[in-house]
């Protein structure tokens, strides 16, 4: 499973092999290095922050493998319920004719539900950040649906993106699982939607996770859990400065904090240092008073309402919605408006 806000490794390190059963292969050279700019600029604000793309190294995304399998992350299992109860629909909204993009797919798991149930479906495009990583899972989604045309773009899919010539002259639906858009600021969510309804052009679609706004406890619990492998997942980012930026974080030194922010409708997770402290990273030195945190990641939750609200502004129709029982989380069908 992926999160779809993974950091790069450098551009074009890694040849693209001919024998590879991609339809396209390109590297838009998106990726650059600002790990260590972005750590000490967020460091040195009054209010400690790093983005939480930075969890993403190859420890990281182990732990949030672990984490989606998590009885108390219920966001990954509900939303896979959801496509598997409704692919049929969702195949339909979609149509044979299209071009399926998918926004940082990752290890394109999710996708693969939709693609049992669109057999006649021509292309597929996945786009992501992490260049070895999107090479390696759209060759093996090729290989597994020899009859699909499979195309990888490596880039920041928050900026506008050139689609390869599988989805050119095609009408193209993005899609967008596991609520990545929570970890966008609102208006970051804002901006990309439009930037993604650009991609897909006019008579084009979007089919978005989006988790929902609930219960305090199962959300906190979800963000907390008895086996500590979001906490892991929290304190690895000091273990990646210290390897990463010259750091000299001792991650038992600080602790993992999660909680609702319901004036911002948002999950908040913090780093809280257990004491006074001076931190050294990449030739700068950090203080640290007691109780302090580093602000690591917002996880926004949406109600229904306020979802098609933030897409209608950029410049979507809400067309079909899916939620689960328990109204846990959503899917929505979007139309470029
Ligand atoms: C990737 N993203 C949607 C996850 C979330 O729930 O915001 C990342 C995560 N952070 C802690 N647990 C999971």
């Amino acid at each position: 499973m992926h999160h779809g806000l993974s950091t790069s490794t450098p551009a074009a390190t890694v040849p693209v092999p001919a024998s590879v059963g991609l339809a396209d292969f390109q590297d838009l050279g998106h990726a650059t290095d600002t790990f260590a700019a972005d750590v000490v600029a967020g460091l040195a604000e009054p209010r400690k922050a790093i983005p939480a793309k930075y969890f993403y190294d190859a420890i990281g995304s182990r732990l949030f493998d672990r984490i989606c399998a998590l009885r108390e992350y219920y966001p990954t299992r509900t939303e896979m319920k959801l496509l598997e109860t409704h692919r049929g629909e969702m195949a339909k909204l979609i149509g044979d004719d299209a071009a399926l993009v998918e926004f940082g797919g990752g290890s394109l798991a999710k996708v693969r539900v939709l693609l049992d149930a669109m057999p006649r479906l021509k292309s597929f495009v996945a786009i992501d950040i992490s260049r070895d990583h999107l090479l390696d899972a759209a060759t093996t989604l090729a290989e597994d649906y020899p009859r699909l045309q499979v195309a990888g773009v490596c880039a920041d899919f928050t900026r506008p993106v050139a689609l390869p010539a599988v989805a050119r002259r095609r009408r193209r639906v993005g899609f967008f699982p596991g609520s990545t858009i929570g970890n966008f600021e609102p208006e970051a969510a804002a901006d990309f939607l439009r930037t993604v309804a650009g991609d897909l052009g006019r008579g084009g679609g979007l089919l978005i996770g989006v988790d929902l706004v609930k219960d305090t406890e199962v959300l906190e619990r979800a963000y907390n859990d008895a086996d500590g492998i979001t906490a892991a997942f929290n304190l690895n980012l000091l273990t990646r400065i210290n390897r990463e930026l010259c750091g000299s974080f001792e991650p038992r030194y600080f602790r993992h904090h999660a909680c609702w922010n319901a004036d911002e409708s948002r999950i908040e997770m913090h780093l809280v240092s257990r004491r006074r402290q001076r931190v050294h990273v990449a030739g700068r030195v950090f203080l640290f008073d007691e109780g302090e945190t580093i602000h690591t990641e917002n996880s926004y939750k949406y109600t229904v309402d306020g979802f098609h609200a933030l897409a209608e502004d950029a410049g979507f129709r809400p067309v079909r919605t899916w939620t689960d029982a328990r109204q846990l989380f959503s899917v929505h069908y979007l139309e470029v408006a």
